[in-house]
């Protein structure tokens, strides 16, 4: 298996209860290194940007206006299929079917405050990589 880098958001309903520890934690004990992270107040430009896969879908108004709500955590993650990894770490986008140890069956709120954003491929991962950070702030 390969080396990867993925791409890691902790949300506002995380932020904002101070969990940006514990699932850091959670990440790093799946097997991933966190090669680069900050802490920002997302715009509506930069929200609306990160998530236009998503703008015909009924929720996108709301999950835009949920992303600018507090601070996020936005990361880049490197380990052994990092992608894929930090799925299984992260669990189902509803909490309710998430499966124990997850980190959204130990902390999402409902399917909206979902508390981690990882992405889901790893051509997406490069897309969102940059969208966030330029190459010197990586540190591998
Ligand atoms: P993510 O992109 O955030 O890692 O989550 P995901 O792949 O598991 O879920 P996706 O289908 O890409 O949806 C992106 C985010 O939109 C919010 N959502 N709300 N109210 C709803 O029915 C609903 N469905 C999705 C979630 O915050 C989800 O993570
Ligand atoms: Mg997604």
């Amino acid at each position: 298996m390969a080396i990867q880098r993925t791409f890691s958001i902790i949300k506002p309903d995380a932020t904002k209860r101070n969990l940006t520890g514990a699932i850091t934690k959670m990440l790093e004990d799946g097997g991933l290194r966190v090669v680069a992270s900050k802490r920002i107040h997302m715009t509506k430009e930069q929200a609306e940007g990160f998530y236009a896969v998503h703008k015909e879908r009924p929720f996108f108004g709301e999950l835009v206006e949920f992303m600018m709500s507090e601070p996020v955590v936005v990361q880049v993650l490197e380990g052994e299929d990092a992608v894929a990894r930090n799925r299984e770490i992260m669990g189902a986008t509803n909490p309710e079917e998430a499966a124990p140890g997850t980190i959204r069956k130990e902390y999402a709120l409902s399917i909206g405050e979902n508390s981690v954003h990882g992405s889901d491929s790893l051509e997406n991962a490069e897309i969102e990589i940059k969208f966030f950070f330029n190459d010197d702030e990586i540190v591998g």
